[in-house]
């Protein structure tokens, strides 16, 4: 399906000690998390939108089991999941409310451009998302009211945020987390999997990474695989996150699907980027996604334009 000859390449050089870092980039839905699957043969490893909605919502490594588990356990993994520290909290949650304060004044104000409300709309509801997760409790999924907390004199005298932040830490150590930050399963088998990862999906925007840990060709040779959720992330922390990791990896995969290909400036800017990133001797670009074309012999007449 895809053609892998100069990742092997690259997997015959990787020196013992130390990880080769592979970063899988490229739009939403392109087809990263189907990509790492098939390069682990193992299906529901990485989370992929195939038969749902979910996607990828935060930064996961794949990497090397340090233990000596014998083969008939390869398919389990130990999962550890890192929360964002108190420094990023803060940061995620004061953006959350400047947006959601921004567009409650908009909304006694007619002087900007529709266009420009209808953004700071979108940044309400994404500031509004994130108060509701950090109040519902886990496992009883009961919501802690929230509204009361986004009086316009609390949000200015630092209330808000300080109430969100106790809330977000609390949210965090439910979710067993020790003074790390990051909480730990271990031997997760792959069918497990959905119901470990929708533990850690309910608290996704502040969560920095997870790493599955796990034993595979490619992983026991030192490769460490990234997963990132689809470029353009909303969170401003997160999203600064990943463009590091991309900065940082050895080997930037991006994938892009046909009919994205033919719209030439998305991808020239995606290029662009990680070239400045890294260089272009560090990138592969992989079209994915071909047998669209070959499954639909109208494939080029719906998707170039002249
Ligand atoms: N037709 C086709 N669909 C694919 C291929 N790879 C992935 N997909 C589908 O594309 C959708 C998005 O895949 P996903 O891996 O979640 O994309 P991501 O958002 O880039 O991680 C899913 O429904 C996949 O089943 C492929 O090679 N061909
Ligand atoms: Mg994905």
């Amino acid at each position: 399906m895809h053609n892998y000859l100069e990742l092997l390449q690259q997997i015959q050089q990787v020196a013992p000690g130390k990880p080769f870092v592979v970063v899988v980039t490229g739009k939403m839905s392109a087809g990263k998390s189907s990509l790492i699957n098939s390069l682990l043969s193992r299906p529901g490893l990485a989370e992929s939108s195939s038969g749902g909605d979910a996607c990828t919502r935060f930064m996961t490594r794949f990497v090397h089991r340090d233990s000596n588990l014998d083969a008939t356990d390869s398919k389990t993994s130990g999962i550890h999941v890192h929360y964002l520290n108190t420094e990023s909290i803060r940061e995620v949650l004061s953006r959350a409310l400047d947006d959601f304060s921004r567009y409650e004044h908009e909304l006694f104000s007619l002087d900007d451009s529709e266009v420009e409300v209808a953004g700071y709309k979108i940044a309400w509801n994404a500031a509004k998302n994130i108060f509701a997760i950090i109040s519902t409790s886990f496992p009883s999924k009961i919501m802690e009211p929230w509204e009361h907390l986004l009086i316009h004199e609390r949000i200015e005298h630092g209330e808000a945020l300080q109430d969100l932040v106790a809330r977000t830490e609390r949210r965090i150590s439910e979710a067993g987390a020790e003074n790390t930050g990051s909480s730990h399963f271990q031997n997760v088998k792959d069918i497990e999997l959905a119901r470990t990862r929708a533990r850690a999906n309910a608290l996704w925007p502040i969560i920095q990474l997870m790493d599955i840990a796990t034993s595979d060709r490619l992983v026991n040779n030192n490769i460490v695989l990234v997963d990132v959720p689809g470029l353009g992330d909303s969170n401003h922390v997160r999203a600064t996150a990943i463009d590091k990791m991309r900065r940082y990896a050895d080997l930037e995969l991006i994938v892009t699907d046909p009919a994205r290909t033919t719209d030439n400036n998305e991808l020239r800017r995606q290029l662009d980027d990680s070239i400045r990133a890294h260089g272009i001797n560090k990138i592969v670009l992989i079209v994915n996604k071909n047998d669209d074309i070959t499954n639909n012999e109208n494939f080029w007449d719906e998707n170039i334009s002249p």
